[in-house]
This record gives C-alpha cells, sequence and structure tokens, in this order.
C-alpha cells in the first residue's frame, strides 16, 4: 500500500480545552499510524517560518502570537491519502462554517481559534516541508502496524 505522511498539530486552544485525546482517537480510529509525536511551545521563529505563507496577511501578528501562546501538540501522520484524509476530517478553516462531524465543526465557533492545524494537501509538499520543521529524522519512527492487511486491501 502506498502511504504518505502528514504534519498535524493541536493548537494552543485544544491542548488548553482538553481536546488532545479526542482528537488524535479519531485519527488513531481512522486507521491513521502515528509516526511522530511531541508536546512543545513554539517560539516565533519556528511560528514564523510555519506560516511564513501568510507572512503579509492583516492577520499574520495574531496568529503567531496565538500559535505562540501556550503548548501544542505535535505529530506526524502516516496513511494513505494521509494529508487530504486529515484535512476532510479537520473541517473548513472557519469553525463557523465548518460541518459537523469535522474536528473544526465539532470543537469550535471562531476562525481565530480553530483548535487544529494540518498540512495543505493542495499545497504540493507542504507535509514533507512541515515535518522537516517541527521534526528531526531521529524523532520519527518507522513501524509496522499490526492492523495493515486489514485497513487496506
Ligand atoms: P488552514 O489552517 O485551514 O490551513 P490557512 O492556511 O488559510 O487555513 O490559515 C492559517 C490559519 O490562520 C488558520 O487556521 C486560522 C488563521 N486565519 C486564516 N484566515 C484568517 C482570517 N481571515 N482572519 C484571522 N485568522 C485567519
Ligand atoms: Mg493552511
Amino acid at each position: 500500500t502506498e502511504t504518505e505522511r502528514t504534519f498535524v498539530m493541536v493548537k494552543p486552544d485544544g491542548v488548553q480545552r482538553g481536546l488532545v485525546s479526542d482528537i488524535l482517537d479519531r485519527f488513531e480510529n481512522r486507521g491513521l499510524k502515528i509516526v511522530g509525536a511531541k508536546f512543545m511551545r513554539l517560539d516565533r521563529e519556528l511560528a514564523e517560518a510555519h506560516y511564513a505563507e501568510h507572512e503579509d496577511k492583516e492577520f499574520f501578528e495574531g496568529l503567531v502570537d496565538f500559535i505562540t501562546s501556550g503548548p501544542v501538540f505535535a505529530m506526524v501522520l502516516d496513511g494513505q491519502d494521509a494529508t487530504r484524509q486529515v484535512r476532510r476530517m479537520m473541517g473548513a478553516t472557519d469553525p463557523a462554517e465548518a460541518e459537523p462531524g469535522t474536528i473544526r465543526g465539532d470543537f469550535g465557533l471562531d476562525l481565530g481559534r480553530n483548535v487544529i492545524h494540518g498540512s495543505d494537501h493542495e499545497d504540493e509538499g507542504a507535509n514533507a516541508r512541515e515535518i522537516e520543521l517541527f521534526f528531526d529524522d531521529d524523532e520519527l519512527v518507522d513501524w509496522d502496524k499490526i492492523d495493515g492487511s486489514w485497513l487496506y486491501e
């Protein structure tokens, strides 16, 4: 089975609200394999690099303030079509528009507090770029999960 890795991060609001386990539960139940995870706090340099594509937007400063305001739970998930599937599970950027059943649609109300980040599947290479920004090679684990042949045909 052809799988790929994607970068996912529970933002400071999700951590403060105790949503880490619930969110991780959804990804594990879906069949995505954890290959990296860490609890950390972003410094401004990392936050600005992570959100570089938005540096000219008027919300950039507030976004960097927010994402550095408390700890996050960062992870790398592996699976078939993982980047796009995680985005589908997250829902629309604005929780007010996200469908119920999605993470943002179930846990959020406000655009600036949307609980979770996932690599953009429409931005080629965003997943690899973000994984490299947040994780050293030796922090990622190659392993076979026993449910592989039951999850994939
Ligand atoms: P996503 O996080 O769904 O990839 P994005 O890359 O367009 O969305 O924006 C990054 C984050 O910036 C987003 O999760 C919330 C914040 N944001 C986006 N648009 C915003 C806006 N118009 N006003 C305030 N914050 C915004
Ligand atoms: Mg984005």
